[in-house]
């Protein structure tokens, strides 16, 4: 499955691992580079310095490709802007944001840069700055969420630029891969599959909660403060809606949700916490290695896309 996004990247599989914040450190990115996919570390708000040392061991981990995802809400962003060229990574993708003012930078140090978009009009300003390629997130996907599902997206960023597009939300086995590519991508991004890997360091709760959901389990919040998140319905999004109903201030509710990603990710308190995850996570019925759902991942589109 060659496209110009397994050439661009120098990847095996067209298949690059969503940047999840608190999730995707280097255990996960380093599993999904060794089986052949693009593994990437999540910067999320974290530190320059938590990030540097995230690369570190990454590199130790693997001797293939491997990006990192710059979360642009984050107080850190411009310094892990930097951050990204002094450690020579070779692939940055961005969320939350329009990165145009870094984009030059990054392509002076020669980095592979792919915008995560979820319009047309950000997408055709990317490749107007100089992006390598987008990832399309259609608003299936877990976290910080578009408009747009990815049925309707991807096919009209195919056809607005001629960067290659790499498709996101809602994928989670080969026949998602195989139509994604029917609608024009050259790649999937995978979140919510990976989360639930042997390599994926989240809390055993997280897991189970996901291996459990069902198709209706996820919900939207901040639809109203203008930052709209998926995450699994519990008690804590039950409280954000109450909040937001009763018209409370961006910064109130920011106050809930300060934390309780981590709460989910790493305390497992999946009844307070923000346990972000995807409309597929009803698919996922078990974990399995990094390059178990990658092959089975592989070897399903393939099938499906020789099909004549
Ligand atoms: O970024 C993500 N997913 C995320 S970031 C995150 S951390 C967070 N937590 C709470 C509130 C806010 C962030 C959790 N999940 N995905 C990529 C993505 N980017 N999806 C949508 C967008 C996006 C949306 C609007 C990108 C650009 C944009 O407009 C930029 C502009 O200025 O035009």
């Amino acid at each position: 499955m060659k496209t110009r996004i397994s050439e661009l990247l120098n990847i095996e599989y067209p298949i690059i691992q969503g940047g999840m914040a608190w999730v995707a450190e280097h255990h996960l990115a380093a599993g999904v580079s060794n089986a052949g996919g693009l593994g990437i570390i999540a910067a999320g708000n974290a530190p320059v310095e938590v990030v540097r040392e995230e690369i570190r061991k990454t590199k130790e981990l693997t001797d293939k490709p491997f990006g990192v995802n710059i979360m642009l809400l984050s107080p850190y962003a411009s310094e892990i802007a930097n951050l990204v060229i002094e450690e020579k990574v070779a692939v940055v993708t961005t969320g939350a944001g329009n990165p145009e003012k870094y984009i030059p930078i990054w392509k002076e140090a020669g980095i592979k840069v792919i915008p995560v978009v979820a319009s047309v009009a950000l997408a055709k300003r990317m490749e107007k700055y100089g992006a390598d390629a987008v990832v399309a997130e259609g608003c299936e996907a877990g976290g910080h969420i578009g408009e747009l599902t990815t049925m309707a997206l991807i096919p009209q960023i195919v056809d607005a630029v001629s960067i290659p597009v790499i498709a996101a939300g809602g994928i989670g086995d080969g026949r998602g891969l195989a139509a994604v590519f029917m609608l024009g991508a050259e790649a999937g991004q995978i979140g919510t599959r990976f989360v639930v890997s042997h390599e994926s360091i989240v809390h055993p709760n997280y897991k189970k909660r996901l291996i459990d959901s069902k198709d209706i389990d996820s919900t939207v919040t901040g639809r109203s403060t203008g930052h709209p998140v998926r995450s699994i319905r519990n008690q804590m999004t039950r409280q954000y809606s109450k909040l937001e109903q009763e018209g409370k201030s961006f910064e109130e509710l920011e106050l809930l949700t300060l934390g309780s990603l981590r709460k989910a990710v790493v305390e497992g308190d999946i009844n307070n916490g923000s346990v972000m995850a995807g409309q597929i996570a009803g698919l996922v019925s078990k974990e399995q290695s990094c390059k178990e759902i990658i092959s089975e991942i592989i070897e399903e589109a393939d099938k499906l896309l020789k099909v004549k």
